[in-house]
C-alpha cells in the first residue's frame, strides 16, 4: 500500500463549525466511501468534544483532496427504532442497483446494533432496517443480491477487551430478503491466535474479482502488553459461496507506522472502512490493473488514504 503524501487527508481542522457542538471537534475517522456521478464521497464519523458522534459527508474530484459539506447527515426514521441510541458510527457504503446503502453501527443500551439506511442521491437518507437483539458490529453488504437476497458480513461481539469494549474473533455471513430480518448462514473466518489478526472484523464491502470476492478486513493483535494493534489484511471469498474462504493473506497489508497512526485517541490503529475501485470489466469484475483507494481511520483521530491495485491485493491473499 502507498500512503498518500497528503496524509492525513482529513483532520478535525477540516470540519466546518456549523453548530456550537462542531466548534473545535475532537476527531474525524472511519469513513465509508463511494463514487457517485463521477465524484468521490466519504461519509465521516465526526466526534465532538462531548464524545458524541455525528455523520458528515465530504466530497472530492480526485479522491485525495476532500471538502466537508456544511451539513449534518440525518437518517430519517431512526428515532422510531424503539431503543435509545447513543452513537451511530463506522458507516460502510455499498451500491446495489440504483441505490446506495449505508450499513452502520449503533451503540444502544443492550449493546451494539447494526442498522441500514438507503439513499438515491446522497442528500436524503432513510432508515431501511435496524436491530435484532444481538451485540454485533462491522456489518458490510455485498454489492449484489444472491438469488434475490441481500447478503452481509458481520462480526458478533462475543469478547471483551481490557477497557470494556466488546469485540469478536469471527466474521459470519447473514442473509435477508428485506434488510430487516437477518438470518445467520454461518461462520466465514475466525481470528488467528498469536498472529496479526487474533480478533477480526470486516473493513469495506467486498469487491468482485475473477479470483473471488476480495475483502479487506481489520485484525487486532492483542498479545502486546501495552496496546491492541489494529491492522488491515486481505482475503478472497468464493464467488458463488462467499462463506468459503479461497485464500487469506499471511501478513497484514497496512499497519500503524506513521505518527498519526500511532498516536491519537486510540493509539496504534489503522481501521480500513472505505474502498474505491476505478475499473470494472463489462461483466462487473474489477480489473487487475485497476487503482484501489483504501480510506481508513488512523488512531481514531484522522482519516488516511493508501492506494494499490486489485492485482496487488489479490496476490497479497496468497497464504
Ligand atoms: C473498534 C471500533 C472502531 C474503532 C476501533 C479502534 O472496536 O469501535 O470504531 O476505530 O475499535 O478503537
Amino acid at each position: 500500500m502507498q500512503r498518500s503524501p497528503k496524509n492525513p487527508i482529513l483532520t478535525r481542522a477540516d470540519i466546518p463549525a456549523i453548530t456550537p457542538d462542531l466548534v473545535d471537534v475532537t476527531s474525524v475517522f472511519n469513513p465509508g466511501a463511494i463514487r457517485f456521478e463521477g465524484r468521490f464521497y466519504l461519509l465521516l464519523r465526526v466526534q465532538t468534544r462531548g464524545r458524541e458522534t455525528v455523520l458528515m459527508l465530504a466530497e472530492s474530484e480526485d479522491g485525495e483532496r476532500f471538502s466537508v459539506q456544511p451539513r449534518l447527515i440525518e437518517i430519517e426514521g431512526i428515532k422510531g427504532v424503539g431503543e435509545r441510541i447513543y452513537h451511530i458510527y463506522d458507516p460502510r457504503l455499498t451500491r446495489i442497483d440504483d441505490r446506495i446503502y449505508v450499513m452502520f453501527a449503533a451503540d444502544a443500551d443492550g449493546g451494539c446494533r447494526l442498522g441500514v439506511a438507503r439513499t438515491e442521491d446522497l442528500d436524503r437518507f432513510e432508515l431501511a432496517g435496524f436491530g435484532g437483539g444481538e451485540d454485533v458490529r462491522n456489518g458490510v453488504l455485498f454489492p449484489e443480491r444472491f438469488e434475490g437476497r441481500f447478503l452481509r458480513l458481520e462480526r458478533p461481539n462475543r469478547d471483551r477487551l481490557t477497557g470494556g469494549v466488546t469485540t469478536g474473533s469471527q466474521i459470519v455471513l447473514a442473509a435477508s430478503d428485506d434488510l430487516i430480518v437477518w438470518k445467520t448462514l454461518g461462520p466465514v473466518m475466525s481470528g488467528r491466535l498469536h498472529h496479526w489478526d487474533e480478533l477480526i472484523g470486516s473493513g469495506p464491502p467486498p469487491v468482485k474479482t475473477r479470483a473471488g470476492w476480495l475483502h479487506v478486513y481489520h485484525g487486532i493483535a492483542t498479545h502486546f502488553a501495552s496496546a491492541n494493534i489494529y491492522q488491515a489484511g486481505v482475503c478472497l471469498l468464493d464467488l458463488e459461496d462467499p462463506q468459503r474462504v479461497v485464500a487469506r493473506g499471511r501478513n497484514n497489508i497496512l499497519e500503524p507506522r506513521e505518527l498519526y497512526e500511532q498516536v491519537g485517541q486510540v493509539p496504534n490503529v489503522v481501521f480500513p472502512s472505505g474502498m474505491i475501485v476505478d475499473e470494472f470489466d463489462g461483466e462487473g469484475f474489477a480489473v487487475p490493473g485497476s487503482v484501489v483507494r483504501l480510506y481508513y481511520g488512523a488512531a481514531d483521530t484522522v482519516v488516511g488514504l493508501a492506494t494499490t491495485t486489485i492485482g496487488e491485493l489479490v496476490s497479497a491473499c496468497d497464504p
